[in-house]
């Protein structure tokens, strides 16, 4: 008998295989909600990404289903004013979230959908984690500490994913990965390794959705 115990990176392939599966079937948007009060079912296992306007929220949401215009898309900033539900597989729930930080709205308009993001971060019981976004190029700037704050407060588990990975260096990636897992280490709801990812050619999307789809409890 040649049955062969499997190495740890055989069984990370076959996981990784799993989750492309599980991220290729059907998905389809759900709503997008206004207020807190017209959320959709809390039933089914729900992650989030949240993060400054134009860091790639909707782009990465994108990245992992494989569709180019699922989650609008946008180089103008505050693109996203809802909270956009998005239904995988009937088995979980990614949600798209308003960006913060952006500043050339009017102000009451900008409070309303940032409380709206901020209010579902909160008060959502089936929510397993939400994703906060960081832009490569930059790492944490101190308008995500309020974000941050907000999360560890209350208790949300959270995990720092960069973006736009395919905009800097190697070697410069590696230094703000260190940096930013560097400045979560004191945030208690922080989980503490930090993902890089690149929506445009595809850098560490297949990781992304092993970590969502244990997160959410998936097995297929
Ligand atoms: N080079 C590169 N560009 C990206 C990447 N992800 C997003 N972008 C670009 O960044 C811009 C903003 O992306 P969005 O996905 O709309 O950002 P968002 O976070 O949803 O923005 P809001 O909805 O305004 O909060 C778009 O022009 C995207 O094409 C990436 O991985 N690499
Ligand atoms: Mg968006």
């Amino acid at each position: 008998m040649t049955d062969s115990v499997k190495t740890e990176a055989e069984l990370q392939a076959e996981a990784i295989e799993t989750a492309r599966v599980l991220f290729a079937r059907p998905v389809s948007f759900v709503m997008g909600a206004v207020s807190v009060d017209q959320l959709p079912s809390d039933e089914l296992p729900e992650v989030a990404f949240a993060g400054r306007s134009n860091v790639g929220k909707s782009s990465l949401i994108n990245a992992l289903v494989s569709h180019k215009h699922l989650a609008r898309a946008s180089n103008e900033p505050g693109r996203t004013r809802e909270l956009n539900f998005f239904r995988l597989n009937d088995a979980m729930h990614m949600v798209d979230l308003p960006g913060y930080g952006w500043a050339r709205a009017s102000k009451v308009a900008v409070k309303k959908f940032q409380n709206l993001g901020r209010d579902y971060l909160r008060g959502r019981p089936n929510l397993k984690r939400a994703y906060l976004l960081i832009d490569a190029r930059h790492g944490l700037k101190d308008v995500d500490n309020e974000p941050m704050d907000a999360l560890d407060k209350a208790a949300v588990s959270y995990q720092i994913v960069l973006t736009k990975a395919d905009k800097i260096k190697p070697a410069e990636l590696a230094k703000v990965i260190a940096a930013t897992q560097a400045g979560i280490k004191k945030r208690p709801a922080a989980h503490p390794i930090v993902l890089a990812t690149s929506s445009e050619v595809g850098f560490g999307i297949p990781e992304l959705r092993l970590e969502i789809m244990q997160t959410c409890g998936i097995t297929l």
